[in-house]
């Protein structure tokens, strides 16, 4: 017995012992994703939830450029590693080229996608309306694994000591290994929980449907205090800063609670609900309010310093704070900006549909999508380098074996600068012709690449053109382009049925004497670019061969 318990106690006291290890490693490689002027890696910007960033922020309304998804975003988008992540309601998650704005990769979940993405590491973590949480690998979108909650998840994750903490609309805060996606705890609130959990010092903060904003220790989801709002629902998402813990609630409060006691400090009453998460920078926090007022608040005693108001409710959208201003979007579909300090309008820009997205600041660019299904990136367009092959096409589908065609591409430089590059055309894996182009910015041109088949079998070739990356270029997914089938068959076989006969002869026939274009091509057997007697010749010479 008394072996028993000295066992006992001594494994608690070397578990305990290896927990702080491990939370000492996490918190020092989550410290170096964080604060960085070029990333923002989660909703927030950051694990305790500041939605402040040390980067340049723009002073006018530029879009550097906008991409179109199939649906709403209230997603709002991460940054790292000069990609930018978000969800979109049409159900898919995707990967942004932060320069030029090309899509990457997309993964397609089960339903729409509400929340916002976490990036730790080369992982995506991020929920959707289908009830999964999805871990998939940032540079390809490959899923890693997914994990089943009860109901949809609208909660965005935080990413700390090798977890992945979410809520999820079944009332449950779940703790996942961060690798695995196995279950390490799951904590029941009694309510939905749409508000995204913040980390602060080993303590995770939560808000959920029953009213209650909860802190429980991040390790093992014990209990360590609740906080009782005057309203049924929070939806808005904790901020961590200087020992508070700052949260709105439908009660139209924003608070300022004790992060240690949960004890509050104060509160501050706004027209309506508070759904929008609080911002805090300089001993300021920012917020939102449904009642079209976005507020700035002293963070030691909550008095008003200033309001700025918008033509209508300022919900779920939240503040991003960078270089002395504040963006939001409005419900009345404006994106703003506003000086941190005053107040004052700096600019605003019409999207096409309410936004209740958050917006995301880094590399001196904001980021924020819109119901009319838009991501925009504010911000002067850096010059980028961006070669892009627009199609491919080869003049024949058949041609005779020992004969030859052409590849014809067509290619843009869609960067800032003049550039010189190799465009090679391939025929399944064997190269067939590379030339040198040179374009200028915004250009586009169309090279023929010539392909004699004399040594290639009769089979199917998939045709495919490559142009060098150039230096600097980030986006390269668009430099491989793939499109045609070419058939090799025997000479005179036109329509490609590998069989020399009539049908052939009779195509020749109604072509006779006829120019390519506009006669098909595979009727100018021998690719002179006319239709006429050595065509037919060709035709006689293999009558009747088949392959
Ligand atoms: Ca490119
Ligand atoms: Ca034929
Ligand atoms: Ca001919």
């Amino acid at each position: 017995m008394t072996r028993t318990r000295h066992n006992l106690l001594l494994m608690l006291l070397l578990s305990s012992a290896i927990a702080t290890v491990l939370s000492i490693q996490h918190v020092k490689s989550n410290i170096a994703t964080l604060g960085s002027v070029d990333s923002w890696p989660m909703f927030r910007g950051g694990l305790s939830h500041t939605g402040y960033s040390q980067s340049t922020a723009p002073n006018d309304n530029t879009t550097s450029w906008k991409y179109q998804t199939g649906y709403w975003i209230s997603s709002s988008a991460a940054v790292v590693g000069g990609k930018v992540y978000v969800g979109s309601y049409d159900g898919n998650v995707y990967s942004f080229d932060v320069l030029t704005g090309g899509l990457f990769w997309r993964f397609k979940t089960g339903a729409g996608v509400t929340p916002s993405p976490s990036i730790f590491g080369n992982n995506l973590y991020i929920g959707s309306s289908d009830g999964f949480v999805y871990s998939l690998n940032a540079s390809t979108g490959g899923l890693i694994w997914k994990y089943k909650t009860g109901d949809r998840v609208d909660s965005s994750p935080a990413v700390a000591y090798g977890n992945v903490y979410i809520g999820s609309a079944d009332g449950y805060l779940y703790s996942l290994n961060a690798s695995t996606g196995a279950l390490v705890w799951k904590y029941p609130t009694g309510a939905g929980i749409d508000s995204s959990p913040a980390i602060a010092d080993g303590k995770v903060y939560v808000g959920s449907y029953s009213g209650f904003v909860y802190c429980l220790d991040a390790l093992t989801g014990a209990f360590v205090w609740a906080f009782q709002t005057g309203a049924s629902i929070v939806v808005s998402s904790p901020a961590v800063a200087n020992g508070s813990v700052y949260i709105g609630s439908e009660d139209r409060y924003v608070y300022s609670l004790n992060a240690s006691t949960g004890g509050m400090n104060w509160r501050f009453q706004t027209g309506d609900m508070v759904m929008s998460s609080p911002a805090i920078a300089s001993n300021r926090i920012y917020v939102g309010s449904s009642d079209h007022n976005v507020y700035s608040l002293n963070a030691s005693s909550g008095a008003l310093i200033w309001s700025f108001q918008t033509a209508d409710m300022v919900l779920e959208s939240s503040p991003a704070i960078a270089d002395d201003k504040v963006y939001i979007g409005s419900w009345d579909s404006y994106v703003y900006c506003l000086n941190a300090t005053s107040g004052g309008l700096v600019w605003r820009f019409k999207t096409g549909a309410n936004v209740v997205a958050s917006p995301s600041v880094a590399s001196g660019k904001v980021f924020i999508g819109s119901y009319d299904h838009y991501l925009y990136s504010f911000g002067l367009a850096t010059p980028f380098h961006d070669i892009s092959i627009i199609s491919v096409k080869p003049t024949k589908t058949a041609v005779g074996q020992n004969y030859s065609l052409a590849v014809n591409v067509t290619i843009e430089n869609r960067g800032s600068f003049r550039e010189s590059f190799n465009v090679t055309a391939y025929a399944n894996a064997t190269s067939l012709q590379t030339k040198n182009v040179t374009l200028e910015s915004g250009d586009q041109t169309t090279i023929s690449l010539a392909w004699n088949t004399t040594g290639f079998s009769k089979v199917n070739y998939f045709i495919r053109a490559n142009a060098t990356r150039v230096s600097g270029e980030t986006f390269t997914v668009d430099n491989t382009l793939q499109n045609g089938v070419v058939e090799i068959t025997i000479p005179g076989d036109v329509n490609g049925d590998l069989v020399v006969d009539i049908a052939d002869a009779s195509l020749i026939g109604v072509n006779w004497q006829r120019t390519v274009p506009p006669a098909p091509s595979n009727a100018d057997i021998n690719g002179d670019g006319i239709i006429d007697v050595s065509d037919a010749a060709i035709i006689g010479i293999n009558w009747q061969k088949q392959v």
